[in-house]
């Protein structure tokens, strides 16, 4: 094996995960810290997670790189008695129940939502089924909807909890605090300059532009914040991760 000066080698590792360790050097530098990066064939997830710089954003595009056409993929309308009512109202009932481990539960109607300042973001959309789709999203950051809230210093993830379902149970989805604050986290109730149709989630869906298709939840009735994802579902965080074992975390 070639040796490496210390330096070099946590070096590469950083280079190569796309960070700068900056506030990571002292860390990197700790011999416990070292072994247990190193130990292994490969660096898991958790660590790769860690020196991956979780903050940056995902790519914007121009309005002329948009899809003409965006598929719809998993439900593409709940059709059950619930939605259908919420849907002949236009959503005009709709509720965002805002729970668990916050200062003060909300209860934001679409009107509320739509008063709160918008993010627009034009990004491309990455199923884990192999297709792809550039579309123009609004709404407000959910960091807006958690500040408003007052998340307790308890929260570790937010949980996504949704009018389709499937075996009689609803979608869910989570995200850790990381995501969840990322400036391009929104609740999206605006695609393509249009009012969010039916197919792509309607009246409210998350976009977490970091992350795969299956984590941006559609037609998201509650948003939950929680200390551990045990007890909820099965246990891994999702409904394709309690299903047929995706990754929880799917960053891209
Ligand atoms: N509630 C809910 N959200 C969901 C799904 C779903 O079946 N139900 N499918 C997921 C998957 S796999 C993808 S790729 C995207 C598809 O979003 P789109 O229909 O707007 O293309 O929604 C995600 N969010
Ligand atoms: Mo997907």
């Amino acid at each position: 094996m070639t040796l490496i000066t210390r330096r070099g080698l946590i070096g590469g590792a950083a280079a190569s995960a796309g960070v700068l360790l900056s506030g990571c050097d002292k860390l990197a530098q700790n011999e416990e810290f070292r072994k247990i990066l190193f130990s292994g064939e490969k660096m898991n997830q958790g660590l790769q997670r860690a020196l991956t710089n979780r903050g940056a954003l995902a790519p914007e595009f121009r309005p002329d790189q948009m899809s003409p056409r965006f598929r719809t993929n998993g439900t593409r309308d709940p059709n059950t008695p619930d939605y259908n009512g919420q849907a002949a109202a236009r959503f005009a009932n709709w509720r965002l129940q805002v729970q668990g481990l916050v200062a003060r539960p909300l209860s934001l109607s679409m009107a509320d939502i739509r008063q709160l300042p918008a993010r627009t973001q034009i990004t491309r959309h990455d199923c884990v089924e192999g297709w792809s789709a550039i579309g123009k999203w609004g709404g407000p950051q959910l960091s807006t909807v958690l500040d408003a809230a007052g998340l307790s210093d308890r929260a570790r993830y937010i949980v996504f909890t949704c009018a389709d379902l499937y075996n009689g149970a609803p979608y869910y989805e989570s995200i850790d605090l990381v995501d969840a604050r990322h400036p391009q986290t929104i609740l999206a109730w605006m695609m393509n300059d249009a009012l969010l149709d039916i197919g792509h989630g309607a009246p409210l869906r998350l976009r977490v532009e970091r992350q795969l298709g299956y984590k941006h939840a559609k037609y998201v009735m509650r948003v939950d914040a929680v200390a551990s994802l045990a007890g909820i579902g099965r246990g891994k965080g999702g409904f394709w991760e309690d299903t047929v074992d995706y990754d929880w975390y799917a960053g891209i």
